[in-house]
C-alpha cells in the first residue's frame, strides 16, 4: 500500500503488502507500541485481525491454525513483555511441529545494544533463538520481502515449527520508493517441498513389514499434519494392520474403525513384533519405546520427515526419511501384489482385548452417580457429539483430558486439538478461537476447571467475535480433584484446590454469551446440544464430583515419589 505523498511507502505498509503477497489471511495478536498501526493497516488491507486479551492465547491460536491449514499462523505482539507472553506458544509450536511465525515489535537497536534502558527494551531475537527453527530481524524496509519469505519457508519446510520475526520500531516508520517496494515483493516458491525417501529405505521397510506376524501402525500428529489422508487410509486398510492413533491423529480414520486398537493399547504395545511409526515420535507419550509397556524384541519402521528423529529412543531397523505422502506412495507401490495379512490369532486377541476393555468402559458409562463423574458426563457428551461429527473438539486438563481422549470418538482428521507433546495447560480458548476462525466450523471445548483458568479471559474474545464455541467446564473444584487438604496448620486451600462450587457459567453472562449450570447427564446433554445448535458462544459449568479425579490423570507415574512421609 502506498501513501498519497509522492509515491513513497513505509515499513508498516510494506509489511502488510508482504503478508498479503504471501496469502496471509489472518493475524492473531495483542496490539500496543509499536504494532498498533500495523494491525490497523492489515485490517484495512483485508487481512482479518483477531485481537486477544493475552499474547499466549493469540500465539496458541496462530500455532493451531498452522496445524489446521498447513499455512504458517501469524501472531503479532508488542515488544518485551508482549513478546515474552507469546514465546511460550511459539516454543510449543516448535515442540509440536506446528508452523507459526511470531512477529514482534522491538526497540531501537542502538539503545538495546548499549543496554541504555529503552521502553520495553529486550534483545528479543537472541532470546527467541533456543525456542524456534530460526529467528530473523528486519532492520530496513527493503529487506521486508526477504524476511517474510524466509520466515514462511523456515516455518513450513521439513518438520514444521515456530519462527521469530523481529520488526524494529525504526524499520516500521522508515520510508522507501513505492515502486521499488512493490518490485521487492515475492512469495517463496514451493516452501515445503515433497521429500522423497530412497528406494533402498522403502525396500528395507517393506521387507521387514512383510515378515511381521504381529504388526502395528502408530499414527502420530505428524501424519495428521501431512494431510496425506487417503494414502494413510489406503496403507492401513490394504495392509489390514491394526493401528493406534495418537491423540491428535484421532479421526484420520474414524475411531470406530475395525482396525483401531486404541481400546487394546497395552496389549498391542506389549506384543507387536514390528511397529510402524507414522509421523509419531517414540517420546514420553510412547514411554520412549522401552519398559514393561513394550515388547522388548519389537522392531521399528519409522516414517519421518526429520532424519534427526530416527534412533532418538530405540534403534530403528528401517528408517524412511521423507514426507508421509511421498513415503506412503513409495511403500504402497512396493507392496503392490504382495498381500500382508497379520496372523489371525493376533487380530483375534486384539479383538478380544478391545471387547473386554469396552465392556469395562460400558459399566462406567452406566453410572448413575450424582454429582457426575467423568464417565457418565462424558457418555452424555459422546452421545451428542456422535450426532455432531463435523465439530472441532478442543480438550485440556488432566483427568478431563485423559478420560475425554478415550471416550469421545473422532471421525474426521485434524479435529481433535489438545495439549500436545508438552501437555500444556492454557491452549483451550486460543485453539477454540482459531478452529472457529480458520476451521470455520462449530467448536466444542471440554476443559478441566484449572485448565480453563489459564485462558478463561478469552471468553470475552469469543463473545466479541460471536464465535460458535461451546465450552464445557468439568468443574471438580481443583487441579485433578477438589478434596485435597492443606498439610500445614493454616486455613489456606491446598495447592490443588480451587474455589469450591465456582460458577464459571456466570462469567460468560458478562459478555452476552449463553450460560448453563448442569448437575446431571440429561441437563448436560441438553445444554451441549443447544450450544452447538445455537452457533453462539456458550459456557456450560458441569458439576463433577470433587473426589473422583486422580493425581495427574493417566500420568501420575511421572510424579516424583517422596521416600519420606
Ligand atoms: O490397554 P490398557 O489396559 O493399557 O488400557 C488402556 C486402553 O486400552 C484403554 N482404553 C479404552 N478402553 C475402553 N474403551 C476405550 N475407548 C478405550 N480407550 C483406551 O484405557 C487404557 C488407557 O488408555 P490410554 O489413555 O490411551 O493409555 P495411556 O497409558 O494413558 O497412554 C499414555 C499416554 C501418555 C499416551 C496418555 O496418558 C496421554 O496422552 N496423556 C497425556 C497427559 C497430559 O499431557 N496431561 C496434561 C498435563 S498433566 C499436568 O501437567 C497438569 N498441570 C500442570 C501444568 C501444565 N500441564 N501446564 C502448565 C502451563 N501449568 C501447569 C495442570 C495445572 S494438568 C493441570 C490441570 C489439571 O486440572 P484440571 O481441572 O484442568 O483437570 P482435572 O484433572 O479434570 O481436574
Ligand atoms: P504424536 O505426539 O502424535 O506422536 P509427534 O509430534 O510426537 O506426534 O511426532 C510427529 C512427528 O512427525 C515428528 O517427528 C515430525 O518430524 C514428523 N512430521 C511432521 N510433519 C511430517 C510430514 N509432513 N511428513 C513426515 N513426518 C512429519
Ligand atoms: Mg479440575
Amino acid at each position: 500500500m502506498t501513501t498519497e505523498h509522492n509515491n513513497i511507502t513505509d515499513g508498516m505498509h510494506l509489511m502488510v503488502d508482504a503478508l498479503k503477497a504471501n496469502g496471509i489471511e489472518t493475524i492473531f495478536g495483542v496490539v500496543g507500541i509499536p504494532v498498533t498501526d500495523l494491525a490497523r493497516h492489515a485490517q484495512e488491507a483485508g487481512i482479518r485481525y483477531i485481537g486477544f486479551r493475552h499474547e499466549q492465547s493469540a500465539g496458541n491460536a496462530a500455532a493451531i491454525s498452522g496445524f489446521i491449514t498447513k499455512k504458517p499462523g501469524i501472531c503479532l505482539t508488542v515488544s518485551a513483555p508482549g513478546f515474552l507472553n507469546g514465546l511460550t506458544a511459539l516454543a510449543c509450536a516448535t515442540v509440536n511441529g506446528f508452523p507459526m511465525i511470531q512477529i514482534s515489535g522491538s526497540s531501537d537497536r542502538n539503545i538495546i545494544d548499549l543496554q541504555q534502558g529503552d521502553y520495553e527494551g529486550l534483545d528479543q531475537m537472541n532470546i527467541a533463538k533456543p525456542f524456534v527453527k530460526a529467528a530473523y530481524r528486519i532492520n530496513r524496509p527493503e529487506d521486508i520481502a526477504t524476511g517474510v519469505a524466509r520466515a514462511i519457508r523456515t516455518a513450513l519446510s521439513g518438520r514444521p515449527g515456530g519462527v521469530y520475526l523481529d520488526i524494529t520500531t525504526a524499520m516500521l516508520s522508515a520510508t522507501m520508493d513505492a515502486d521499488e517496494a512493490k518490485k521487492s515483493l515475492f512469495a517463496p516458491v514451493d516452501p515445503s517441498p515433497a521429500q522423497i525417501p530412497s528406494d533402498e529405505a522403502v525396500e528395507r521397510a517393506v521387507k521387514l513389514l512383510m515378515g511381521a506376524k504381529k504388526p502395528l501402525i502408530i499414527i502420530g500428529k505428524g501424519a495428521a499434519y501431512s494431510q496425506a489422508d487417503e494414502k494413510i487410509r489406503k496403507f492401513v486398510e490394504s495392509s489390514g494392520i491394526p493401528y493406534l492413533p495418537m491423540s491428535m491423529a484421532k479421526g484420520l480414520l474414524p475411531d470406530d474403525h475395525p482396525q483401531c486398537a486404541a481400546a487394546a493399547r497395552g496389549f498391542v504395545l506389549g506384543n507387536a513384533d514390528v511397529v510402524v511409526l507414522l509421523g509419531a515420535r517414540l517420546n514420553w507419550l510412547l514411554s520412549h519405546g522401552k519398559g514393561k509397556k513394550w515388547n522388548p524384541d519389537a522392531k521399528f519402521i519409522q516414517l519421518d520427515i526429520d532424519a534427526k528423529e530416527i534412533d532418538s529412543n530405540r534403534p530403528i531397523a528401517a528408517p524412511v526419511v521423507g514426507d508421509i505422502g511421498s513415503s506412503l506412495c513409495a511403500i504402497l507401490k512396493k507392496m503392490e501384489g504382495n498381500t500382508l495379512q497379520p496372523c489371525k490369532e493376533w487380530m483375534a486377541n486384539i479383538e478380544k482385548t478391545k471387547n473386554d476393555n469396552s465392556a469395562k468402559m460400558a459399566v462406567k458409562f452406566n453410572s448413575t452417580a450424582i454429582p457426575m463423574n467423568y464417565f457418565n458426563a462424558l457418555k452424555a457428551i459422546k452421545d451428542v457429539l456422535d450426532n455432531n461429527r463435523d465439530i472441532y473438539l478442543v480438550n485440556e486438563g488432566a483427568n478431563t483430558l485423559d478420560n475425554c481422549r478415550n471416550v469421545i470418538n473422532m471421525y474426521n482428521p485434524r479435529r481433535r486439538l489438545d495439549c500436545g507433546t508438552w501437555g500444556v495447560m492454557g491452549i483451550g480458548m486460543g485453539y477454540s478461537i482459531a478452529a472457529a476462525v480458520v476451521g470455520k466450523r462449530p467448536v466444542v471445548a471440554i476443559e478441566g476447571d484449572s485448565a480453563f483458568g489459564f485462558s478463561g479471559m478469552e471468553i470475552e474474545t469469543i463473545c466479541r467475535y460471536k464465535l460458535p464455541v461451546t465450552i464445557v467446564i468439568f468443574n471438580n473444584n481443583g487441579i485433578y480433584r477438589g478434596t485435597d487438604k492443606n498439610l500445614g496448620n493454616g486455613n489456606d486451600p491446598s495447592p490443588t484446590t480451587l474455589t469450591i462450587g465456582a460458577r464459571y457459567d456466570k462469567m460468560i453472562e458478562a459478555f452476552g454469551g449463553a450460560s448453563f449450570n448442569v448437575t446431571t447427564p440429561e441437563e448436560l446433554s441438553k445444554a451441549l446440544s443447544e450450544g452447538i445448535a445455537s452457533q453462539k458462544p456458550t459456557l456450560i459449568n458441569c458439576v463433577i464430583d470433587p473426589a473422583v479425579g486422580v493425581e495427574s490423570g493417566h500420568i501420575g507415574n511421572l510424579n516424583p515419589k517422596s521416600t519420606i512421609k
